[in-house]
């Protein structure tokens, strides 16, 4: 009994004392007309959910790159939630490490004084991150896993819409160096690819509830209909899927998730198919087999949603 309560109390201490452990790096574009709003939904469900984690949030080159906008959107998020935490400009290309985004997350990783204890979201392209552990290549030895949104399997990829189309793997394809530098320094990386992000739609429906939920709810779901809108007319879908919500739903709805653990990689040069190409130019993809014999790589790859995942995560979307 007292052995069980002197490890309570260690394990209670170890969590208190680890404090903030989570940087969010992000390509936001939320509000932007006809721009990809998912980074927006992230930070809502990032803030409103485990703020007082959330060391750090730099802002990358991806969906857009325009610094100034997308810290005002940043911005916009906290005010609507009340949470105020630091923001960085991050990388503005793929060869920017040295952004004050790299150097404030190479911070961050130094002043973290458990091993393994930080998780990075990393929802762009991987150029700020692998800044930091360019200017501070021991923080390896800080960081937990990078949560990366995109990569497949050998299989047939999702398809979507009325037109049947895959989708592009732009966080991986913007910035194909830097996600391999990353491999390459052993961090451990789990991947949220097509297969996981079609199973969280968000509908007109969804978003009319949103709108009466609460003021972030109400901008959210306002900034969201040129988005939706682009799904429907592009790609025939009545709805969009927000991909990169999955990150951050790993943090807090990690027991709904299925993950395929220590799956083999490998980086191969395939035909592209993704929005209706007809596959003769070759691109560069991340793929995850366990029927890989050779691989120097091993990823997490989450794969499947529970039935009850919807409506817990709109729940914690819609918190405040
Ligand atoms: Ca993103």
């Amino acid at each position: 009994m007292k052995t069980v309560f002197v490890l309570v109390l260690f394990y209670s201490n170890f969590l208190f004392a680890a404090g903030p452990d989570l940087w969010i790096d992000c390509d936001t574009a939320t509000g932007i007309l006809f721009r990809d709003v998912d980074d927006g939904y992230v930070l809502a469900h990032a803030i409103q959910n485990f703020p007082e984690r959330v060391a750090g949030i730099s802002v990358s080159f991806g969906n857009v790159n325009n610094p100034r906008k997308q810290m005002n959107i940043v911005r916009k998020i906290m005010e609507l939630s009340k949470v105020d935490i630091d923001l960085f400009q991050g990388a503005t290309n793929p060869l920017d490490i040295r952004s004050p985004g790299s150097q404030a997350l190479a911070r961050f990783l130094k002043n973290a004084v458990e091993p393994y204890s930080v998780t990075i979201l990393a929802l762009s392209r991987m150029t700020t991150i692998e800044g930091a552990l360019e200017i501070y290549p021991e923080g390896r030895t800080k960081i937990k896993e990078i949560l990366f949104v995109g990569g497949r399997t050998t299989a047939d990829e999702p398809r979507v819409g009325k037109r049947k189309w895959t989708l592009p793997d732009s966080n991986f394809w913007g910035d194909e160096k830097s996600f391999k530098d990353i491999l390459d320094r052993g961090i451990k990386i789990t991947l949220f690819p097509t297969d996981i992000a079609v199973q969280f739609k968000m509908t007109n429906e969804d978003l009319n509830y949103m709108k009466s939920s609460s003021h972030l709810g109400h901008w959210l779901a306002q900034k969201s209909r040129s988005w939706m809108l682009v799904w429907k007319v592009i790609l025939g879908e009545n709805g969009f899927f927000p991909f990169d919500l999955m990150a951050s739903a790993y943090i807090s709805l990690r027991a709904e998730m299925t993950c395929f653990q220590n799956i083999p990689l490998q980086i191969l040069a395939l035909p592209d198919y993704h929005f209706g190409k007809n596959g003769n130019k070759i691109k560069n993809r991340i793929v995850v087999s366990y029927d890989f014999e050779i691989s120097k790589y091993k990823v997490d790859y989450c794969y499947k949603v529970s039935g009850t995942f919807h409506d817990k995560l709109m729940t914690q979307l819609l918190k405040n």
